[in-house]
């Protein structure tokens, strides 16, 4: 039998507070919201939930810019409210996990302004400082080449004390020096305030880029059109990152029954994957590998072109899920998050005659891998990306916006940006980030008042939670029986071991595989990426049964015929 563990069977909702529900009318969503929709996120599957931050910022960058881990951003209410929340959940049997960033704070953090008021500053060591370079014209430069991971220099200057700070994502999210002791005992200290009042873990942001290279070398030319390089191969994962995390474990995590999962950018390959979840290495539970949500990403830039194949993802898949066993590691299963467009836009389709069918099938994918399942609010209703005629204003996030302007610098004034907008509608934020649809009242039922913080998606008048609630058919009550089942046989799915159908390793439309538990009950899962009917071989599992309703044909015959973007579930118990 395998070894069991809540936190590997837990089926976390992320919830992005800004646009879950607003209860009092301000346009942005909020805590109370989120408390009266607990019956709810518990009605679809939930156990857990993952709420994006919180906490007190001045919301550069929608919270990940943290002024004060202590406190709560006032507009979603109060420690009190958060304390509400915790107490609601577990009443429930839902665990809460926080957001944790610690990369960075934000510039208004108490912090920062003490390091950033002197070169002899108590706090000056805890961020990073350093003269300018001067170049050969005699003016001044950054201390290196870094880019920003949100565009232009990963270094701002500083005209108080004449230095440079490092911070690599926007200006106003300077980046913590964890090689400074005092910054690590003064992040445990914030982790167990919220451990102490009843948090179960951490979704910990940017988890390895903590550790960087102490000399803060030039970055290799790896695009040669751009004047800032990315650092990564000396920022992440760096020489001292596995040594904070077993210093965090230690010192924090293992004094609380909580649950870690670290968001890995950049580094993707399997042996530095082990090195953070491996069992006996004893660091995290697991990891967001960033390789899934970047599929369609260009080769230089995420808003360069590149198509969707399911090719990638069955690589992506099968690595995976055949990585973890092999050093008794974990994954979590997950393709939507609040950095990106959703799965359903992007590697299936939202196009009205195949979405509903497309987002079933993503959920039986998701619903049916070994590993801690994540969704994103809204995926269990089928929520699309923002339709392709938003214009540019219409998009809110920094990243975004960034990059369009960046693009519409070299271009000049006036210049077509349909393909810039065309990509950002495939991949912009902003598409994880759309308020909740509810139901048809003015902007999808998630606020009462005049103007939600960002727009609603045009569709919500057709895609909400109220018309799918009682609908037998709908996605919503889909993804309820998909969880179901998850929880009903943990042992094939949570748990399973996955091989993919040897005849369709090389298919360019279908993703075949089984998931079998340690005591030999097999299902097997058969998805067609592709718009086309198509017809599956399954001669050698004729005479299972269907788990689900769909695809209308059976697998008593030769064949299942999938429709475009269609799913099935079988199995032979
Ligand atoms: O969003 C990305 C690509 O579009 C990623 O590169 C992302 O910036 C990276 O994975 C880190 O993301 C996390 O930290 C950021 C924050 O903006 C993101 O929302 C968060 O998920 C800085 O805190």
């Amino acid at each position: 039998p395998p070894s069991r563990a809540w936190w590997k069977e837990s089926v976390v909702y992320q919830i992005y507070p800004a646009s879950f529900l607003d209860s009092n009318g301000d346009g942005l969503g909020d805590l109370p919201g989120i408390i009266s929709k607990l019956d709810y996120i518990k009605s679809v599957g939930a156990s857990a939930v993952w709420l994006s931050p919180i906490f007190k910022s001045p919301q550069h960058d929608m919270g990940y810019d943290i002024a004060d881990y202590r406190d709560i951003h006032r507009p979603y209410g109060s420690v009190e409210d958060a304390e509400a929340l915790i107490r609601g959940c577990h009443e429930r049997g839902i665990k809460v996990l926080l957001d944790l960033v610690v990369n960075h704070t934000s510039n208004e953090h108490e912090w920062f302004r003490e390091s950033r008021a002197s070169k002899s500053s108590a706090k000056r060591d805890w961020y990073f400082w350093r003269d300018p370079k001067i170049g050969v014209d005699g003016t001044r430069k950054p201390p290196n080449n870094w880019a920003s991971i949100f565009g232009g220099s990963a270094w701002t200057w500083d005209e108080q004390t004449g230095q440079y700070y490092l911070s690599l994502f926007l200006p106003s999210q300077p980046d913590l020096n964890w090689a400074n002791e005092e910054v690590r005992n003064a992040t445990y200290a914030d982790m167990e305030f919220w451990l102490d009042k009843g948090a179960d873990g951490f979704r910990i942001d940017s988890m390895n880029l903590m550790s960087k290279h102490p000399d803060l070398p030039d970055a290799p030319v790896t695009n040669p059109k751009s004047e800032y390089q990315s650092g990564a191969l000396y920022f992440a994962s760096g020489p001292r990152m596995h040594e904070y995390i077993k210093e965090m474990r230690t010192k924090v995590f293992e004094k609380y029954n909580c649950m870690t999962v670290g968001e890995l950018g950049f580094t993707k390959d399997e042996d530095s994957v082990a090195q953070y979840v491996a069992k006996d290495r004893h660091e995290l539970n697991m990891l967001f590998t960033g390789d899934i949500v970047d599929m369609d990403f260009g080769p230089n830039h995420k808003y360069e072109h590149d198509s969707f194949h399911v090719s990638k993802l069955r690589a992506i898949t099968s690595l995976w899920q055949n990585a973890m066993p092999k050093f008794d590691g974990w994954n979590a299963v997950y393709m939507d998050n609040h950095d990106s467009g959703r799965s359903l836009s992007r590697y299936a389709s939202d196009l009205p005659q195949h979405r509903k069918t497309a987002a079933k099938m993503l959920a039986i994918y998701l619903g049916t891998l070994s590993g801690t399942l994540f969704l994103l609010q809204g995926q269990e209703i089928g929520m699309a990306n923002v339709p392709e005629s938003w214009s540019i204003d219409d998009y809110v996030d920094v990243e975004g916006r960034n990059y369009y302007q960046s693009v519409l610098e070299r271009r000049g004034a006036g210049a077509d940006m349909t393909d810039v907008l065309h990509e950002m509608r495939l991949k912009a934020r902003d598409n994880g980030r759309l308020p909740m649809q509810w139901n048809t009242e003015a902007h999808g039922g998630f606020t009462k008042g005049a103007k939600p913080w960002m727009r609603v998606n045009d569709d919500y008048m057709e895609w909400n939670v109220e018309a799918q609630d009682g609908d037998d058919d709908s996605v919503l009550s889909f993804w309820r029986r998909v969880l179901e089942l998850r929880q009903q046989d943990k042992d094939v799915f949570v748990y399973g071991k996955y091989s993919l159908v040897d005849e369709y390793k090389d298919s360019d439309s279908i993703l075949a595989y089984t998931m079998t538990s340690f005591d030999g009950k097999v299902a097997l899962v058969l998805l067609n990426f592709s718009d086309k009917e198509k017809k599956v071989d399954v001669l050698d599992f004729c005479g299972w049964r269907s788990l689900l309703k769909e695809p209308v044909s059976t697998i008593g015959e030769k064949d299942v015929l999938l429709r475009a973007y269609e799913g099935a579930l079988y199995c032979n118990w």
